[in-house]
């Protein structure tokens, strides 16, 4: 391989270099810049047809694929016209090396766009994959800011399988209170839960009954509202690259009378394995291949249900449609319902199933550092929190990265963050009495490129028997996935404990029910990192650590970070 070379072709937006040169031929690829321009604004829509405010990207929800070859450039102009509430937008599983400020994340790598503003995002997709995009401000994401980002491999490269077409898929829950309601309930004595779902979303598209309401609010027959379809040629492979927005709920995904034999995780290949579901938990993103080899006599569906709670949200629904010159006709079968919500052994063994392709792999053999993260609910002040060793995570106003840039230290507590608990003597199966927890906005310091494990450890929350299942999510990096367990992990003979030859990286991973999740990564990525439940409520709660790793590298663009917090003292007059 040569190809150290850059030059430029006549037209700012296209950089020319030689990618690949195989047996005195080279082939030359085009690293694209894609400049793209989304107007952020509150739009009525009826995705399962029940007439709700959601966030539209350009008039859509979700919002637009962004669609790129590894190695382009991507930058959005994002306009926040949501005329009363901030705005932030985090490219979930892009790594953002190089451009941390570009990151999302409100508190953490910028100030939220306030409405009337313009946020410019500039990043290179530097790896092949599925991964989405979604807001990242308070339980913004929940009003259907979101959407998909594929990236193929470069011209000229073969993936590790084939496949004749593709389609994307975004699934989703929806609730038709606001995310004002919700966060309102979350923070007050008493406590008000969420709920479950109203319902799931196959692509934006949904179904409520609308059986007692004015057709003004809830029409079956609005076109918003019609299944998705896929379409497919008999006899053909298709690549289905799936992610999970869900704000709250676990699922399983199925394709009536087919298998799919998942290739892809968060951006990584899996060694192929076969199966007649997917679970798929908020934040994470699968590739699977489904051959259209049943008859073509009639179409099948394409269902997703909520797991490991007992939730009465009906499924979501959506056609595979072997007929595409036809009117779509909805199968007269019964949509496969999916698997049982408590079914918690299996979808531990398909979590145990999920290993790197062979010949992907490159792990470093020893961690620096081993932090444990106990996941617990927690009461501070008489207010309902998700706390981390005791910890309830606040975000600080002003964005961590900059403070961190310009040395402010009063802005967030300079206490470290706690790197265990009382292993020895917490019992994670009971109801704790140990329910005052704290709130600080501390973070963990790590030396730039070591090594870090961290073992998320489950318990009880604070109802009796009941164990939640957290989708953990880093920014800035991809971890190896070391390994899940059930009961508490053995600090004593840790490694021992470590499930797979052939760990995968993945950016998002499930903790499940009073089970440990042990995972590594290099703290390689100059910044300050979130690691996080992807529950919004959770994270709206306190279910959050930072991560901070060579940020005295960084230099925040000046343009990019204004008008919250101590930055203000940064504005021109
Ligand atoms: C991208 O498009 C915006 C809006 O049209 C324009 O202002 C900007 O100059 C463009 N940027 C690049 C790098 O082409
Ligand atoms: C994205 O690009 C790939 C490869 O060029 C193509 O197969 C796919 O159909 C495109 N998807 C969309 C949504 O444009
Ligand atoms: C509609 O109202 C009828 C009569 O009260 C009730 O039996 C039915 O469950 C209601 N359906 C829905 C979807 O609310
Ligand atoms: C799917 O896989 C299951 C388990 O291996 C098998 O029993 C079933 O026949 C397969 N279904 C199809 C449509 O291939
Ligand atoms: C359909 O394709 C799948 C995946 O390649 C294969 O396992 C299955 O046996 C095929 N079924 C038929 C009926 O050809
Ligand atoms: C699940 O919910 C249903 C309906 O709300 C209830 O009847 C059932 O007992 C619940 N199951 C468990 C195991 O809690
Ligand atoms: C999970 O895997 C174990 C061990 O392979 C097996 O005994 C068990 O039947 C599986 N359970 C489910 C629900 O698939
Ligand atoms: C729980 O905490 C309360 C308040 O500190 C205390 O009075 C009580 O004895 C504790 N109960 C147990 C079982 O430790
Ligand atoms: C949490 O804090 C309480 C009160 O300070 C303490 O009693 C308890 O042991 C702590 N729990 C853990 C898991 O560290
Ligand atoms: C928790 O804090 C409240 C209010 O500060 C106090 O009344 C209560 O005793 C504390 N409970 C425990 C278990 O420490
Ligand atoms: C980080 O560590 C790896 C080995 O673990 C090494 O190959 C790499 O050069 C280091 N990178 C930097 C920037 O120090
Ligand atoms: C919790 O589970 C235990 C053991 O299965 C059982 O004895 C107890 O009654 C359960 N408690 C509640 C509140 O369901
Ligand atoms: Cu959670």
């Amino acid at each position: 391989m040569a190809g150290e070379t850059l030059f430029f072709k006549g037209t700012k937006s296209r950089v020319i270099f030689l990618a690949f040169c195989l047996v005195g031929t080279c082939l030359l690829a085009e690293a694209e810049v894609h400049n793209l321009t989304w107007e952020v604004s509150y739009q009525y829509k009826s995705l399962d047809c029940y007439k709700k405010l959601a966030i539209a990207i350009n008039g859509e929800t979700p919002g637009p694929t962004i669609n790129a070859t590894e190695g382009d450039t991507i930058i959005v102009n994002v306009k926040n016209n949501l005329l009363m509430e901030n705005l932030a937008i985090h490219w979930h599983g892009i790594r953002q090396f190089g451009t941390p400020w570009s990151d999302g994340t409100d508190g953490v790598s910028q100030c939220g766009t306030m409405p009337g503003d313009t946020f410019v995002y500039q990043f290179v997709v530097d790896k092949a994959g599925t991964y989405m995009y979604h807001s990242h401000y308070g339980m913004q994401r929940e009003s259907g800011l979101y959407g998909l980002i594929e990236v193929s491999v470069p011209s000229g490269t073969k993936e590790p399988f084939t496949y004749d077409g593709e389609h994307g898929v975004v699934l989703s829950d929806w609730y038709h209170s606001s995310s004002y309601e919700q966060a309102t309930g979350l923070t007050s004595i008493p406590y008000v839960w969420i709920g479950e779902p109203q319902s799931l979303l196959i692509n934006g598209r949904g179904k409520y009954d609308c059986a007692n309401l004015s057709a003004s609010v809830c029409n079956a027959a609005n076109p918003e509202c019609a299944p998705s379809s896929f379409t497919v040629v008999p006899g053909e492979t298709y690549r289905f690259r799936i992610a999970s927005l869900t704000s709250l709920s676990a699922l399983s995904f199925q394709i009536e009378g087919h298998n799919m034999t998942v290739v892809e995780a968060d951006g990584n290949y899996v060694e192929p394995f076969a199966t007649e579901n997917l679970y798929i938990y908020a934040g994470e993103t699968y590739s699977v291949l489904v051959t259209a080899n049943q008859s073509s006599s009639r179409n099948y569906w394409i269902t997703t249900n909520v797991v490991s709670r007992n939730a009465s949200t009906p499924i979501g629904q959506a056609i595979l449609n072997y007929n595409p010159n036809q009117n779509l006709i909805p199968p007269n079968t019964t949509p496969p319902p999916g698997p049982l919500w408590n079914d918690v052994d299996a979808r531990k063994n398909q979590s145990l199933a999920i290993e790197a392709r062979q010949g992907y792999i490159q792990i470093p053999p020893h961690p620096d550092k081993v932090i444990v993260l106990l996941n617990t609910q927690n009461k501070v002040d008489g207010y309902t929190k998700w706390a981390i060793n005791n910890v309830s995570h606040t975000l600080p106003e002003t964005p961590y990265l900059i403070a961190l840039e310009k040395n402010w230290l009063d802005v967030f507590d300079q206490t470290p963050a706690p790197e265990s608990y009382d292993y020895e003597n917490y019992d994670i199966y009971s109801v704790q009495n140990n329910s005052n927890a704290t709130t600080s906005s501390s973070i963990y310091r790590l030396e730039f490129n070591s090594t870090v494990d961290v073992i998320l450890q489950n318990a009880n929350t604070m109802t009796a028997n009941n164990s939640e299942t957290h989708p953990w999510h880093l920014h800035g990096h991809d971890f190896w996935v070391l390994g899940f367990g059930d009961g508490k992990y053995d600090m004593k003979n840790n490694d021992a404990n470590y499930k797979f030859k052939n760990p995968i990286m993945k950016n998002t991973v499930p903790l499940h029910p009073y089970g440990w999740t042990a995972l590594r990564f290099q703290a390689n990525n100059p910044g300050i990192w979130l690691f996080h439940c992807h529950i919004e409520a959770h994270f709206l709660l306190g279910m959050l650590v930072l991560f901070e790793s060579g940020s005295s590298m960084v230099s925040v663009p000046p343009q990019v970070n204004m008008g919250c917090g101590k930055t203000k003292s940064l504005m021109q007059p």
